[in-house]
């Protein structure tokens, strides 16, 4: 039997998957950041070990969805990021869980050590990777998109002036 036991969004253009709910707590941070400059997105915990089906599924039939950029977040041995990138042509963008043991480290040298041919972008372990994650995949999105590259450049914009002067002394 088919295993497509996974929630789409209409007009999504970036998934968002996770091996687990329990990486949920990361990963809401780039559900938010995607949210906050204007991207559609669609979330799912598919664990590349445990929905072995439902990955494959989920990754030949997003393109046709008009999913442009695949956000991918395991704890532990995280292969799922490597997983996916091996049945999808879409850009794979890796944010290691620290999970656990070992803070995460485990998570992330199990996504940066791709071998040659099959590549996978990966980030920062926890919230900052999550975050430049959904940042990354709005770059890639705002090549061909000239209202969401304007929200890019206000974005940038906006956390330029937030960074504070040091008081005189
Ligand atoms: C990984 O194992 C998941 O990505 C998660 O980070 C970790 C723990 O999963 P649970 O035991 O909480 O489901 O597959």
């Amino acid at each position: 039997m088919t295993d497509m036991n996974y929630t789409t969004v209409p007009g999504a253009r970036v998934g968002v998957l996770m091996g687990s709910a329990s990486d949920w707590s990361t990963m809401k941070r780039t559900a938010e950041t995607l949210t906050e400059l204007g991207v559609t997105h669609e979330c799912n915990a598919i664990s590349a070990h445990r929905n072995p089906d439902r990955v494959m599924h989920y990754c030949r039939h997003a393109p046709d969805r008009g999913i442009r950029v695949l956000i991918c977040a395991a704890g532990g041995a995280a292969h799922l990021a490597g997983v996916v990138a091996a049945h999808s042509p879409l850009p794979v963008l890796a944010c290691p869980i620290a999970a656990w043991s070992l803070d995460g480290l485990d998570s992330l040298l199990s996504m940066v050590q791709m071998p040659k041919g099959v590549p996978v972008a990966t980030f920062a372990i926890g919230n900052a990777g999550a975050i430049n994650a959904a940042l990354f995949a709005v770059q890639i999105l705002a090549g061909t998109d000239e209202a969401l590259h304007a929200r890019w450049l206000a974005f940038r914009a906006a956390q330029s002036a937030a960074v504070q002067t040091l008081p005189a002394s």
